[in-house]
């Protein structure tokens, strides 16, 4: 008891000090009317500017921002505001309402996505991020996750989602929010299921907008369906190897040359290289084999050849 006392009295004093230090005008930055201070809770004023820069490249998510206890909000971000089929990068940062200074230390979890079938009547969740983790060390008060769509909403069906939050000790969540995922457009297909014996898993392709005419490093996350399919899908936990066949349909079917298969990496993605080597419709025929190699998915209902397995990815 004592000692607690002591603690406390000893942390008072240090956040006192740094209280001190943070009010000088000195540790102040202001860029577009607002001034970024050190905070002890997250970083330097300089570091704080790089988040902020960071989030000038990216689109806040209004539905899915929270406020926490009166203290703090959580905002949600994705690359243009808005959801789509497949894979989309989610982005966190919590700040001070009394500052709007951003906070390191907070937790998002339980994403908990849901889509209500309306003719069956039934609803399923879809792949999520097994966490959601600091962007890298030099956006620590950034987190990043990831919601991977089976589908887009429609007159068939409709999306909720919802998170849980703790920052420093206050908890909160955003309760389920309504949100619309859009559908990608002709000539992307990013998301594939595939079946082995009775489970399913679900090959999220990451990010294929980024690539550019020659070798792409290609990523993909391989989730698997839930039981109860109302639980976030969580990556397999199978190693898998995806290989690779990239095709021009609109050019006779022509392939390219280097492409490496994908394979698991430490952080649960796969990795591997394709070589696009001109703009326009690429079909990525994909045959997945499981650790003794075995052909799983895409061996069979070839169509000339190529598996009916595939990423379609437009560039
Ligand atoms: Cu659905």
């Amino acid at each position: 008891m004592y000692m607690k006392k002591v603690l406390g009295l000893f942390l008072v004093l240090v956040a006192g000090l740094v209280s001190c230090n943070s009010n000088d005008d000195e540790n102040g930055i202001t860029i577009d009317g607002i001034t970024i201070t050190d905070d002890v809770d997250c970083c330097s004023a300089e570091e704080a500017l790089q988040v902020y820069r960071f989030l000038q490249g990216v689109s806040i998510i209004p539905e899915l921002s929270v406020e926490v206890d009166g203290k703090y909000n959580v905002y949600a971000y994705s690359k243009t505001g808005s959801l789509h089929t497949g894979y989309n990068e989610l982005y966190f940062v919590a700040t001070k309402k009394i500052s709007g200074n951003y906070v390191k230390n907070f937790e998002v979890k339980n994403i908990t996505p849901l889509m209500y079938m309306t003719q069956m009547n039934m609803s399923h969740s879809t792949p999520v991020s097994a966490g959601v983790e600091s962007f890298n060390d030099g956006y620590l008060a950034v987190k990043r996750g990831w919601v991977s769509f089976l589908m887009n909403s429609s007159e068939n069906g409709s999306w909720t989602i919802s998170y849980d939050v703790d920052v420093l000790g206050s908890t909160g969540g955003t309760g389920n929010v309504n949100i619309t995922v859009d559908a990608l457009p002709d000539g992307q297909e990013w998301l594939k299921t595939f079946k082995v014996g009775d489970e399913v898993y679900v090959l999220s392709l990451v990010n294929p907008t980024d690539w550019q005419t020659g070798t792409n490093a290609i990523q993909a996350y391989v989730s698997k369906k839930s039981q109860p399919i109302t639980t976030p899908y969580a990556l397999a936990t199978e190693r898998f190897t995806i290989e690779i066949d990239p095709r021009m349909p609109d050019m006779g079917n022509h392939t390219s040359p280097d492409n490496v298969a994908l394979t698991r990496q430490e952080d649960g993605s796969y990795v591997g290289r394709v070589n696009l080597t001109m703009t326009g419709l690429w079909r990525i025929h994909l045959t997945v084999k499981d650790a003794e190699g075995n052909i799983v998915a895409g061996g069979d209902d070839l169509k000339d050849g190529l598996s009916s397995l595939y990423w379609d990815v437009t560039i």
